[in-house]
C-alpha cells in the first residue's frame, strides 16, 4: 500500500474552506447540495471541528440546533433553513408546522438523530480553555446557559424512548439511526409496507454521480411512509409507538447516549449541579450496561433488537463496535479492539485504508458503493477514535488517526469512500468530513 504525504497545511485550509463554503450565517449545511439544511449529529461534528479554529462560531452552530429543540426535548433531525432549495422531503412533507412541541417559527422534521452533542460541547468547553481569554469566557457562559437544554435532551430520549428502562433507545425510522440503508434494517423493513400517501419526488439522486450509491426507490417508499404515519400520529411518541410501522432498539444510538451523558455528567459536576450530574451518571450506567446486553456471545459484536418481530438484528455492521462508544467493561472492550483490528474488518487485506467499513467485507451484505452497506464514513472514524482514546488504547487511536489523514488527503471531503479502492463517494465538500479532518489534525 502506498502512502499519501500529508501536507497538513493544505489539509487545513481545504477543510476550513469547506465549511466556510457551507456556512449558513449561523448554521453549517451537513453538504451544499445534497443536504443544504442543518442535519442535528452532522452539526453537532461540524461543532468539534470549527472549535479548532474558530470557538465563537462552533457556539453558534450548537446555539441554532438548541434554537430547534421541542418543548419535549427533543433535537429534531433537521432545521431546515429557509433558502429555497431542492431537498426531499421538506418542511411541507414533514408536516411539524401545527405541532405545539416545535418552537413557533423555526421549521423542523419530526424525528431526532444520535445525542453526540454533549461530546460537542465537551470539545467546545475544551477549546476554549486552552485559547483563555474571551473564547474561555464565550465557552464556559455558554455552556452554563446551554446545560439544563442537553439535560431536557437526554432525559427525554431516557425517558419516551427508552419507558422501561432497558437501556436502549427505541427510534422509528431508520433516519433516526442516521445508518439509513444500512443491512441493520432490512428485516424491520421488510414488514413494512407502504400505505395510501400522497406521490412525492425523489431529489437526491440528482445530486450524485451514481444513483446507486444512495438508497433504492422501495427502500426510498418506506421512509416516506414511515413519515406519513408519525405525521398522522402528530409526532406523539405514545401514538407513534402504537402506530408505526418500524420499532427497533438502536444499540449504536443508545451507546452514543451512554457516552454523552458520562460527558455532561461531568460538565454537569463542573458548573456544580451535582444532581444532575449525578442523574447523567446512573443514564450513561444504564445505557452502557443496555448495550453490552446485546452482545452475541459468538461473534463478540453488539445486535440491534426489532421490537415489532421480537428478534435480534445481527449483519455484521459498524454498529456492532456499540460497546466501544459506550465503554465500559475492560474485557468487553479488549475483545472488540481484537476484533475491530481483525481480518474482518480493519485488518482485511483488500482494504485501502485499515478503516472500518460500515459493513464487513466478509459479509454477504457488502456492498461496497453503497451507502450504509459497505463504504467508510470519516465522521464515525473520528467518533470511534474519541472513544477508544478515551479509554487508553492509545495504538489503536493513532492507527485510525494516521489511516484518516490518509484518507482525507485527496481533499475532496467525501461523504463516504469506497472501502477498497478509496473512492471517494457520495456528495463532496461534506461539512462533516471536513470537520473530522480538522479535529484529526488537532
Ligand atoms: C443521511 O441522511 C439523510 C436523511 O436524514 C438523507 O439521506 O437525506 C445520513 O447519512 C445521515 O446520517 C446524515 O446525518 C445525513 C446528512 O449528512 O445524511
Amino acid at each position: 500500500m502506498t502512502s499519501t504525504l500529508l501536507d497538513a497545511g493544505l489539509l487545513r485550509r481545504s477543510a476550513v474552506e469547506v465549511l466556510r463554503r457551507n456556512d449558513l450565517g449561523t448554521m453549517t449545511s451537513a453538504a451544499p447540495d445534497l443536504y443544504p439544511h442543518q442535519w442535528s449529529w452532522d452539526s453537532a461534528f461540524v461543532a468539534i471541528g470549527l472549535a479548532r479554529v474558530d470557538v465563537p462560531r462552533a457556539i453558534t452552530e450548537l446555539r441554532s440546533l438548541l434554537g430547534a429543540q421541542w418543548a419535549t426535548g427533543m433535537i429534531p433531525h433537521i432545521r431546515f433553513s429557509d433558502r429555497a432549495d431542492d431537498y426531499f422531503p421538506g418542511p411541507d412533507r414533514w408536516g411539524t408546522v401545527g405541532v405545539a412541541a416545535r418552537p413557533a417559527g423555526v421549521a423542523t422534521s419530526g424525528i431526532c438523530q444520535p445525542p453526540v452533542h454533549a461530546i460537542a460541547l465537551r470539545h467546545v468547553l475544551d477549546r476554549g480553555r486552552e485559547n483563555g481569554g474571551a473564547d474561555q469566557v464565550a465557552a464556559e457562559t455558554f455552556a452554563r446557559e446551554s446545560l439544563d437544554a442537553w439535560l431536557a435532551w437526554h432525559r427525554w430520549l431516557a425517558t419516551a424512548r427508552d419507558p422501561d428502562g432497558a437501556g436502549l433507545v427505541e427510534i422509528h425510522h431508520s433516519w433516526e439511526s442516521g445508518f439509513d440503508n444500512s443491512p441493520r434494517w432490512d428485516a424491520p423493513y421488510a414488514a413494512v409496507v407502504p400505505g395510501p400517501m400522497p406521490p412525492f419526488t425523489r431529489r437526491d439522486t440528482r445530486h450524485v454521480a451514481d444513483a446507486g450509491q444512495r438508497p433504492t426507490d422501495a427502500e426510498y417508499a418506506r421512509y416516506l411512509w414511515l413519515v406519513e404515519q408519525m405525521r398522522r400520529a402528530d409526532y406523539d411518541t405514545a401514538a407513534i409507538t402504537a402506530t408505526v410501522d418500524f420499532r427497533v432498539r438502536d444499540v449504536f444510538f443508545s451507546a452514543i447516549l451512554a457516552a454523552a451523558a458520562e460527558v455532561l455528567a461531568g460538565i454537569a459536576e463542573e458548573f456544580d449541579r451535582p444532581a444532575d450530574a449525578a442523574e447523567q451518571w446512573a443514564t450513561a450506567a444504564r445505557f452502557r450496561a443496555g448495550v453490552a446486553a446485546t452482545v452475541d456471545p459468538v461473534t463478540g459484536l453488539a445486535r440491534d433488537r426489532d421490537v415489532r418481530a421480537g428478534a435480534w438484528i445481527s449483519p455484521l455492521t459498524v454498529a456492532g463496535f456499540a460497546p466501544l462508544v459506550a465503554g465500559g467493561d475492560p474485557e468487553l472492550l479488549a475483545r472488540q479492539r481484537a476484533i475491530l483490528t481483525g481480518d474482518d474488518w480493519m485488518g482485511h487485506p483488500a482494504l485501502r485504508w485499515p478503516l472500518p467499513p460500515s459493513t464487513s467485507p466478509v459479509s454477504p451484505d457488502f456492498r461496497r458503493r453503497t451507502y450504509w452497506r459497505g463504504p467508510v464514513w470519516p465522521f464515525l472514524d473520528l467518533l470511534l477514535g474519541w472513544a477508544i482514546a478515551r479509554d487508553g488504547a492509545a495504538p489503536l487511536y493513532a492507527a485510525l488517526r494516521n489511516a484518516s489523514l490518509e484518507q482525507l488527503a485527496d481533499l475532496t471531503f467525501a461523504e463516504y469512500y469506497e472501502p477498497l479502492t478509496g473512492e471517494p463517494l457520495g456528495s463532496h465538500a461534506q461539512a462533516w468530513t471536513a470537520a473530522a479532518a480538522l479535529e484529526w489534525l488537532g
